[in-house]
């Protein structure tokens, strides 16, 4: 039985006034680990249970983490989450609050996910959180669900960090025969990986990870995402922080969620009707959610916006 929940789509009407179009939401943030991750992560985890693994390794930014220690602790089995520097203590405390053991190492998920392999033993199982098929195909179930809760979209909005979510919303999209529904795809300004690559015809890696967003931080997409941008449309956008985490506070007063900046980048492009947009009279928006930012945390960085 899958690990993940159905979550509701709701169209709001809030958010369309202000965007001037019809605005679903597919609501993953409230998944029991806060975020999409779990499809994903719950797949690949009872996958690699069946073939016999005896522990969950992952490295993460925080909300995979959780997700892969929330899918272990359902499973009966020990997990091990490596996290950079920069997830919160908040997300800290969660994945531990699950049972799983947290080792904190490196500034970016890069350098964390390099310690997590090297901490792999011969019955441990990796669960990567973006780059792997078992992931995307179970992210793909979101647009399962939407294929049996209403009408065709007519565009998905949705951000970006490492691609995965990307790469499951468009495995789904084409195993329900929604080939042609364009994809846009948000990150914030220091995340920008995918933008980067797509300007580029080619995967670059980022210096370094500067936004608030640190969810968002994988310093290269995986490399099936670039090249889904090449046989489907998908439109790049990239939003300042102040503008996910301002996203992320009218979404608190519209809807009464805390997502993360990491969700607040794809509420920024439909808050700000962005030239990406254009055109569109309805858009679903996947609110990816995360668990890892605490209201006092967004009030700081909105205080501190310039
Ligand atoms: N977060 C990953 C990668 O971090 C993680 O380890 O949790 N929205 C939220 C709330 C997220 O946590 C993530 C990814 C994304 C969006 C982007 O998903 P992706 O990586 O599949 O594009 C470094």
């Amino acid at each position: 039985m899958p690990l993940h929940v159905e979550t509701p789509l709701l169209q709001s009407r809030i958010l369309g006034r202000r965007a001037g179009r019809d605005v679903w939401l597919k609501l993953e943030a409230l998944q029991p680990s806060g975020s999409f991750k779990l499809r994903g992560v719950g797949h690949a985890c009872e996958a690699h249970r069946e073939r016999g693994a005896r522990r969950f390794v992952s490295s993460s930014g925080g909300n995979a983490g959780l997700a892969v220690a929330y899918a272990a602790r359902r499973l009966g089995l020990p997990a091990m989450v490596v996290v950079p520097e920069s997830t919160s203590a908040r997300a800290r405390d969660l994945i531990a609050g699950e049972g799983a053991e947290v080792l904190v190492h490196g500034r970016s998920w890069q350098e964390a996910n390099a310690r997590a392999l090297a901490l792999l033993g011969p019955t441990d199982a990796f669960i990567h959180p973006f780059d792997d098929p078992l992931l995307w195909a179970g992210h793909a179930t979101l647009v399962d669900e939407l294929a049996a809760q209403g009408p065709r979209p007519e565009a998905v909005v949705l951000s970006v960090g490492g691609g995965g979510l990307l790469c499951g919303v468009l495995e789904g999209l084409h195993r329900n025969g929604w080939t042609d529904v364009p994809v846009v795809a948000v990150e914030t300004e220091g995340a920008e990986s995918l933008a980067r690559a797509m300007a580029a015809g080619r995967l670059v890696e980022l210096p370094a990870i500067t936004s608030v967003a640190t969810s968002l931080g994988a310093r290269q997409v995986a490399p099936q995402a670039l090249a889904w941008t090449r046989r489907h449309p998908v439109r790049s956008v990239v939003v300042p922080d102040a503008a996910a985490v301002r996203a992320c506070a009218a979404f608190l007063d519209d809807h009464r969620l805390l997502v993360e900046p990491a969700c607040g980048a794809a509420l920024a492009a439909v808050y700000g009707d962005l030239p990406a947009l254009q055109g569109l009279r309805s858009v679903h928006l996947v609110v990816c959610g995360g668990a890892g930012t605490t209201w006092g945390q967004l009030r700081g960085w909105i205080e501190g916006a310039p």
